[in-house]
């Protein structure tokens, strides 16, 4: 059982108004709150630590970067990733597909090889891989849906061809909530020789990963979803793979030696973190993981589950709602279109009352138009959220039925 009360205690911001009422935020598939030991370590690194890392003999710079690789440590152990060669910072879920789409994917793929994503995947797991196809007329194939939004894992046998280079997949789909069964598809990827990508960007913060069980190749998630700060996210990679692979992107840190003829290459994980990173974002990260994992994933799953549910069942009692993605399995996050007005309405008027939501296409264009809307308005739910703000959202909904009637 969680202490809802004593956890909203740790978020500043949950206090806050909005429009002269209490904020309720239901946008946490976008971004998360942050609790206050997160907001503190960023403070007490820059007011006490700041110096850059890997090349200084001064104490600071050796302080700033024990806390950095310490944080990769929280990050390995968090993921049960089997070392921490094998976690790579990078700036998020984006910059991490991108990274795995030109080194790893873009160096090995020739005309007419296959890469392989699913209906329901956000533009970053969309865009990166259309790059690669129009960098070396490769083909994207995309593994169809159904119309509740389950994936149709039937057919993925028929989708992995002697062709397909890489099968990149979400494990959360952001825009309807659909949980995808990745350790089955990954196994059946590998049976057919195909590496996997998971996007786990929607799925860090609500379900335990343990790469290792999964056996993914490459695994990526965004910081400031699960309750650390932007610009600060995490490619998973298996050793061999990542060892094997080019570097993404050239200049410090990234390097052993450098001459004007020749430069070789910095090991594990630094040669894929060129320039200074962002040292504070990693420390809050590491921070933001002691954090979840003293509350505890499975935990805040089944209670977000209970939210789902209630939220899912309450939504269905007013009248001229439409919900997109009622897969089998469902993280906590809820999107709908209400015959009465458009998303962005909906949107507009929730916030008059300090709620919080997410209206439009959540970066899943070709989703949408799979479900035949122009967008969609999403609750997505956090284990600091309310029974009460789920009500309160629901009367809100009614009052759109209103003022639209
Ligand atoms: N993949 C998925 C499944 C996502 O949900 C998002 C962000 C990304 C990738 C990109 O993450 P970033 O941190 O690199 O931007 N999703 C959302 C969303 O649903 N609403 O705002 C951002």
């Amino acid at each position: 059982m969680l202490d809802i009360a004593k956890i909203r205690a740790d978020f500043p911001i949950l206090h806050r108004e909005i429009h002269g009422q209490p904020l309720v935020y239901l946008d946490n598939a976008a971004t998360t709150q942050k609790p206050q030991c997160v907001i503190d370590a960023l403070t007490h690194y820059y007011q006490d630590e700041n110096a850059n890392i890997h090349r200084g003999v001064h104490y600071l710079s050796m302080e700033a970067t024990r806390l950095y690789e310490h944080a990769r440590e929280k990050v390995k152990n968090f993921i049960h990733a089997a070392s921490v060669e094998e976690i790579i910072f990078v700036r998020g879920t984006t910059e991490a597909i991108n990274l795995v789409a030109q080194s790893f994917v873009r160096s090995q793929v020739t005309k007419g090889d296959e890469i392989l994503i699913t209906a329901m995947e956000h533009h970053a797991n969309i865009v990166p891989w259309q790059f690669v196809c129009e960098q070396t007329g490769a083909v994207l194939k995309v593994l169809p849906i159904d119309q509740q939004g389950n994936l149709l894992v039937e057919q993925l046998a028929a989708y992995l061809t002697p062709r397909t280079k890489i099968c990149a997949i979400t494990h959360i789909a952001n825009a309807i909530g659909t949980v995808n069964p990745i350790k089955a598809i990954i196994a059946e990827c590998h049976a057919a020789g195909v590496p996997v990508l998971i996007d786990g960007a929607q799925a860090i913060a609500h379900t335990p990963v343990d790469v290792q069980a999964l056996d993914c190749d490459f695994y990526a998630f965004s910081g400031h979803k699960l309750l650390g700060p932007t610009g600060i996210g995490v490619l998973y990679g298996k050793k061999a793979l990542l060892a094997a692979m080019p570097p993404y992107q050239g200049g410090g840190d990234m390097i052993r030696t450098v001459s004007f003829e020749k430069t070789t290459f910095n090991v594990l994980p630094h040669k894929f973190e060129a320039g200074t990173p962002n040292i504070a974002g990693a420390i809050g990260l590491g921070v933001a993981i002691d954090y979840l994992q003293c509350i505890g994933l499975t935990a805040i799953n089944a209670y977000e589950q209970q939210l789902l549910r209630y939220a899912t069942a309450s939504i269905l009692e007013i009248p001229g709602v439409r919900l997109l993605g009622t897969a089998h399995e469902k993280a906590s996050i809820l999107a709908f279109v209400m015959q009465s007005a458009h998303p962005h309405d909906i949107g507009t008027i929730l916030d008059q009352h300090g709620i919080a939501i997410r209206a439009g296409h959540h970066c899943a264009m070709p989703l949408m138009a799979f479900f035949n809307v122009p967008a969609s308005a999403r609750i997505s739910v956090s284990f600091y959220n309310t029974f009460a703000e789920i009500d309160c959202a629901m009367e809100a909904l009614s009052e759109v039925n209103k003022i639209f009637a």
